[in-house]
């Protein structure tokens, strides 16, 4: 175990003399588990220098959750946004009854980062945050992935001239952003997407039918990280307190979960590579959102920046190279400055509890 820590750690530094990606997530982190798995592996790729995380649901616990998360896996330093007002919701499956709830227990049991237990309030303001690390990154540096509601980009896009720069949020966008991923949508068309209409479609629709390039708009549509479950791994044989591997227990009681928005971020990370290829033939054409939340792929050759993923391998081996991700991180963050936290929070929460659960199911 401790050489293959060396060599992780090893790895990760060579990857620090490499280019990273300036990297912003913008995710509910509420309904879903797959939200935390998505972090998990952005704050812990040596490819990605992680700007800013803005959060497009506006539970506190929300935004003490990725906060949580960040700080434990090395990147405390993160700024998060989260939309207001603020509301204490918790997450209830009002659907299956089945679902458990985890970002309240991540946001007080891991409390830490610019965002600890009890300080929602100092969040920045999504359209602010946005602004500011956008104005400040490297023109056409910035990737951004979108991996829940679209509201914040919406608001983005509509955003004009403050204090961090002159631009209106299109011009901003145009000139900092290079590829925007967005995690919806099902393609070439299908009904209402989950991302698409589970807070406003009509913000969806706004940010996908105007978005302007020459940065490209990359969509990982439901079908896409649907049949690769994950978390498996991470939850029999990670750090027994890794707060990802806490949340897939409490969320899904050691059932593994479909990777939407953590094969989203791989590719926002990687690119095709070894797992993607491009669907839309010859790579042209747009994406079209209605006010329902469905869309549909416009056939266009004029339009070269829009491309919808699908996977190049088997289900099982894009699983497979996301959960071995999942524990690469989780034992980074173990044997890194993650560990007293890692003790400290195992004390506080005994692993019967967790077991508990699954033995009730
Ligand atoms: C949420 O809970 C905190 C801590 O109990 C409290 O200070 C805050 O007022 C609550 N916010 C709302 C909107 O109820
Ligand atoms: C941004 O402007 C569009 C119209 O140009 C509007 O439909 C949309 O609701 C606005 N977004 C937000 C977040 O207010
Ligand atoms: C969607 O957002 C827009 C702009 O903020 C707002 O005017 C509209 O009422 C919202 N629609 C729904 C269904 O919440
Ligand atoms: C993933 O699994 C689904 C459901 O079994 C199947 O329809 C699909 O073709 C599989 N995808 C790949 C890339 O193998
Ligand atoms: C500053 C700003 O406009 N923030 C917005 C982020 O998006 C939500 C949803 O539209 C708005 O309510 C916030 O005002």
């Amino acid at each position: 175990m401790k050489k293959l820590v060396t060599l992780l750690l090893s790895l990760a530094n060579v990857g620090l003399a490499a280019t990273k990606k300036n990297f912003i997530i913008d995710t509910d982190l509420f309904s879903d588990v797959d939200d935390a798995g998505a972090l998990l592996l952005a704050a812990t790729s040596p490819d990605v220098n992680l700007l800013a995380v803005n959060v497009n649901y506006p539970s506190s616990f929300s935004a003490l959750a990725a906060s949580a998360l960040l700080s434990h896996y090395g990147k405390a330093h993160v700024p998060i946004g989260s939309p207001r007002p603020l509301t204490n919701a918790t997450f209830f499956d009002r659907y299956y009854f089945d679902l458990g709830e985890y970002a309240s227990k991540v946001a007080y049991h891991y409390s830490g980062g610019s965002l600890p237990w009890g300080h929602a309030d100092n969040a920045w303001d999504p359209v602010a945050l946005y602004r500011k690390v956008l104005a400040e990154a490297e023109d056409g540096s910035v990737t951004i992935a979108s991996i829940g509601f679209l509201d914040n980009l919406s608001a983005l896009l509509n955003s004009t001239a403050d204090a961090s720069s002159p631009l209106s949020g299109r011009d901003l966008v145009s000139l900092k952003v290079s590829e925007l991923v967005v995690m919806g949508g099902s393609y070439p068309s299908g009904g209402p997407s989950w991302n698409f209409f589970g807070s406003n479609a009509s913000l969806a629709a706004h940010v996908v039918n105007t978005w302007t390039g020459p940065g490209r708009m990359v969509f990982a549509g439901d079908d896409v990280g649907k049949h690769a479950l994950t978390g498996g791994p991470l939850m029999a044989e990670g750090p027994e307190a890794d707060p990802v591997g806490r949340a897939y227990i409490w969320y899904g009681y050691h059932r593994p979960r479909p990777s939407w928005d953590p094969l989203a971020v791989w590719y926002a990370i990687h690119g095709l590579g070894k797992l993607f290829e491009y669907g839309n033939e010859g790579g042209s054409g747009y994406n079209f959102v209605e006010a329902d939340g469905s869309n549909r792929w416009v056939a266009d050759e004029t339009v070269r920046n829009q491309f919808f993923l699908r996977l190049k391998v088997a289900n099982e081996t894009a699983a497979e190279e996301i959960d071995r991700l999942f524990l690469e991180g989780a034992l980074l963050a173990a044997s890194g400055r993650g560990t007293e936290r890692a003790k400290q929070s195992s004390s506080l929460l005994p692993c019967r509890s967790c077991h508990g659960g699954r033995e009730e199911l």
